[in-house]
């Protein structure tokens, strides 16, 4: 059938390996760390591990900001650890996707280096090199990161260099044909080497709008946002196209594009047959409890019921286009239970599960995040100095600009920063938590007497467990044609309840209560996962409980 791709059917897990398992006691997690726990994941039951930026960096950004390409970060440790890691993983047929960060380097990079060194280097011109206007940078646009985009280069009258992220990753200039030939030479050099797959970075900022004028200013700050000029704009489709064609065309492999900013008019576009890749994460659902992904001051007051819009909305869309990559969580989200179950009695088993089980089988790859499964949860922080992560010091200082007082700009910045989902992963419920026997390079959440997996793997009706169920569901039962492949249908019910079909062979149904009241639902059949130790039946009608979810075989109950 031309519609089944191996990449549809996996069931992917993303590592953040500073924080996942710390091998050798620096505090740090490392690549023999995730090698030594593949039987963790291998019993979890996840076929494929996407694992963020593990290349040589001087980690500004956490490894998303790479001074080579074809080196790895030694804090994380060798090629030789890479190498040994994909076939242990291989044995346990479980493929890898590694981070790819093309639309800037650090500046650590020997590309950048030689473009500051010498103006007349052919690597100037694979970076972005303009002069001020009248002692000013070139515009005025604000970097996601904060400040300018524009950098002042040493010792060189009145010239700037761009930078979309923070200040240390100055962007690839793509309009230049000989940056984008050495691009798809280390790209296909990392495909040769046996990886099954790239997720891709930030690829919709890839091409600037050349006349680098002026945006509307929209802060206190005298900027306004870079994403006007820099995101998804027109001659983007020239890049990715050729991109596709010059790398992953050529490999049976998968890419998973990052891709902010697409209107769903044009995912035909991005995951279409002939798409840039074979799928996209998006976040228009993501970021439902903010304005603006990366201001995160400009809050919602968002309702379970623009949950389910969004969600269907994009859900519908991508049916109609290709595939989807689904996620709850990534290295950039706070924790779904933090964000999604507003009360917080059940931020706990229960409201992991349901989360669970609302995302898992929505049409599409399932992403889950390290620490998901065992239902971890945001880490507040007092102060601004335990934070790591730029952005949220940028948020905090920005938040601060606008006029909001410290305490609410550290709460803006407790609910979303990125360090939420940063904090090392909990192994078990010992000091350090079974993540290293140092310091933890960023504080523990230091809930891991409630909160870690080494309890939760024998227990039957842990978090971990459920996972494990629907993993089980999906990928191993007589299902999985229909969880794979079936259409999506989304379901009427109460505004609370999210309620969505999978149609293909057999008829699925999902509903999850996303409120602390009790909901009745129309559906009768046999029930293959609950998140409560029972259900009330009431001649096709169920009454959910709070933050209830259920996956039920339509139809009559039958042997
Ligand atoms: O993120 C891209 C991106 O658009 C981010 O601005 C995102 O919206 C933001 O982090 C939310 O606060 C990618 C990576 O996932 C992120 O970790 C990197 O910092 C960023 O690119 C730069 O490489
Ligand atoms: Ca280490």
């Amino acid at each position: 059938d031309e519609d089944k791709k191996f990449w549809k059917e996996e069931v992917v897990y993303q590592i953040y390996p500073k924080s996942f398992y710390d091998s050798n006691n620096d505090g740090i997690g490392d690549i023999k760390g995730i090698t030594e726990k593949l039987d963790y994941l291998a019993e979890l039951g996840v076929t494929m591990l996407w694992i963020c930026p593990i290349f040589t960096s001087p980690m500004v950004d956490n490894g998303y900001d790479i001074a080579d390409y074809k080196g790895i970060q030694k804090e994380f440790g060798t090629m030789a650890d890479l190498n040994e890691l994909i076939e242990a993983a291989k044995a346990r047929g479980i493929k890898l996707i590694l981070d790819l960060v093309v639309n800037h380097s650090s500046d650590e990079h020997a590309w950048f280096q030689a473009a500051l060194a010498d103006a007349k280097s052919p690597y100037r011109d694979y970076y972005i090199f303009k002069s001020g206007k009248e002692g000013n940078p070139p515009n005025n646009w604000r970097s996601i990161f904060g400040g300018s985009v524009w950098e002042p280069v040493p010792n060189e009258e009145n010239l700037y260099y761009f930078h979309t992220f923070d200040k240390r990753q100055p962007d690839l200039n793509w309009e230049n044909p000989a940056l984008r030939r050495d691009i798809y030479e280390m790209i296909n050099w990392w495909l040769s080497k046996g990886i099954a797959g790239f997720r891709i970075d930030s690829i919709t900022f890839i091409k600037k709008d050349q006349d680098y004028s002026d945006v509307a200013v929209d802060g206190s700050d005298g900027l306004g946002s870079v994403k006007e000029k820099t995101r998804n704009r027109p001659g983007i489709e020239n890049f990715l196209a050729e991109l596709n064609r010059e790398t992953f065309q050529k490999y049976e492999c998968v890419s998973v594009g990052e891709a902010p900013g697409v209107p769903y008019e044009q995912y035909d576009q991005y995951i279409g047959s002939d798409g840039y890749f074979n799928m996209i994460f998006d976040f228009h659902y993501a970021d439902v409890d903010v304005e603006n992904g990366s201001e995160w001051f400009r809050r919602t007051n968002w309702q379970p019921q623009d949950l389910k819009e969004l969600l269907f909305k994009s859900q519908t869309a991508i049916q109609n286009s290709g595939w989807g990559a689904n996620f709850l969580e990534n290295h950039d989200q706070p924790r779904s239970l933090s964000k999604y179950i507003t009360d917080e009695r059940y931020q706990n088993e229960i409201g992991a599960k349901a989360l669970g089980a609302l995302f898992f089988f929505l049409r599409g790859t399932p992403f889950i995040y390290q620490g998901q499964e065992i239902g971890m949860k945001n880490f507040q922080r007092t102060t601004i100095e335990d934070f790591n992560d730029v952005s949220s010091i940028d948020n905090y200082q920005r938040s601060l600009l606008e006029g909001f007082s410290e305490k609410e700009a550290l709460n803006f910045v407790n609910q979303r920063s990125r360090d939420n989902n940063r904090t090392p992963f909990q192994w078990d419920a010992s000091d350090k938590a079974g993540f290293s026997e140092a310091t933890p390079w960023l504080k523990l959440t230091g809930d891991q007497k409630q909160v870690n997996a080494a309890d939760q793997i024998n227990q039957a009706d842990s978090i971990l467990t459920f996972y494990k169920k629907m993993i089980q569901l999906r990928n191993h039962s007589i299902y999985r044609d229909t969880l794979i492949y079936g259409d999506f249908v989304p379901l009427e019910t109460a505004d609370a309840v999210i309620g969505y079909e999978r149609v293909g062979e057999k008829t699925l149904q999902i509903f999850v209560n996303l409120s602390n009241q009790k909901h009745k639902v129309q559906a009768s059949g046999e029930i293959l996962l609950n998140n409560y130790p029972t259900v009330e039946l009431t001649d096709g009608t169920q009454v959910l409980q709070p933050y209830q979810a259920v996956v039920i075989r339509k139809g009559e109950k039958h042997d």
